[in-house]
């Protein structure tokens, strides 16, 4: 995979921020395939492999699944896709996450997409959202917030050390995010 060296962005923001909307949006623009970590585990769950018990117990929890699991399946869908541009969306959500995938994919990201929106907004959302998502009840969402502050932050302040976050305002319509977004893969041609 490395040898292809695909251009990775990883996508990451709180849950609720909009990442799998404005993921779908950049598809549709910029010819890159999206790879939502949680969709790739939900689809484990349901495909009913050895893992899904154990999967289902940590997302209803909203605890973090071991990485190699996680790292298994995006890696199996990169290889499949045949593409060699991908949104990874809501992974790496810990610095080991981070760590392994480097280390076994010896991929690094082009940049971060940092969805950065209030938890009020993020809480509204995704209790209107009625996909019938095991997660997305009150007491679920508030583990995930405090997984997102004590996890997830971590890894995005390494990428911000290194230069490679870019930060977006997500808490606005989400035409107006995605207008903002265009303009960080629109080519410029000056
Ligand atoms: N919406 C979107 N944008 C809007 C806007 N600008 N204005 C108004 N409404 C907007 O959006 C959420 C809802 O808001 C939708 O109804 C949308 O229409 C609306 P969405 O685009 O779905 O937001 P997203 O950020 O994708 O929210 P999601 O709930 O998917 O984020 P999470 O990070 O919580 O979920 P994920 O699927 O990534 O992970 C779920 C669980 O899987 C984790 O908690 C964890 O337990 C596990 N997991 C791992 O263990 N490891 C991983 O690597 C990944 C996941
Ligand atoms: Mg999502």
């Amino acid at each position: 995979l490395a040898e292809k060296n695909p251009t990775v962005v990883f996508v990451l923001g709180g849950p609720g921020s909009g990442k799998g909307t404005q993921c779908a949006n950049i598809v549709e623009h910029f010819g890159y395939t999206h790879l939502s970590a949680g969709d790739l585990l939900r689809a484990e769950i349901k495909s009913g492999s050895e893992n899904g018990t154990m999967i289902q117990e940590m997302i209803r929890e909203g605890k973090i699944v071991p990485s190699e699991v996680t790292i298994k399946l995006l890696q199996k869908a990169m290889q499949d896709s045949g593409n060699d541009k991908f949104l990874i969306d809501g992974f790496p959500r810990n610095e080991e996450n981070r760590a392994a995938f480097e280390k076994v994919t010896k991929i690094e990201p082009a940049f971060v997409l940092f969805f950065d929106c209030p938890e009020e907004e993020m809480e509204r959302r995704i209790l209107s959202r009625n996909q019938g998502r095991e997660d997305d009840n009150v007491e679920t969402i508030r583990k995930r917030f405090n997984v997102f502050l004590e996890s997830s932050l971590p890894v995005i302040k390494h990428y911000e050390a290194r230069g490679k976050v870019k930060k977006i305002d997500a808490a606005r319509p989400v035409a107006e995010v995605f207008e903002t977004v265009k303009g960080i893969f629109a080519p410029k041609n000056e």
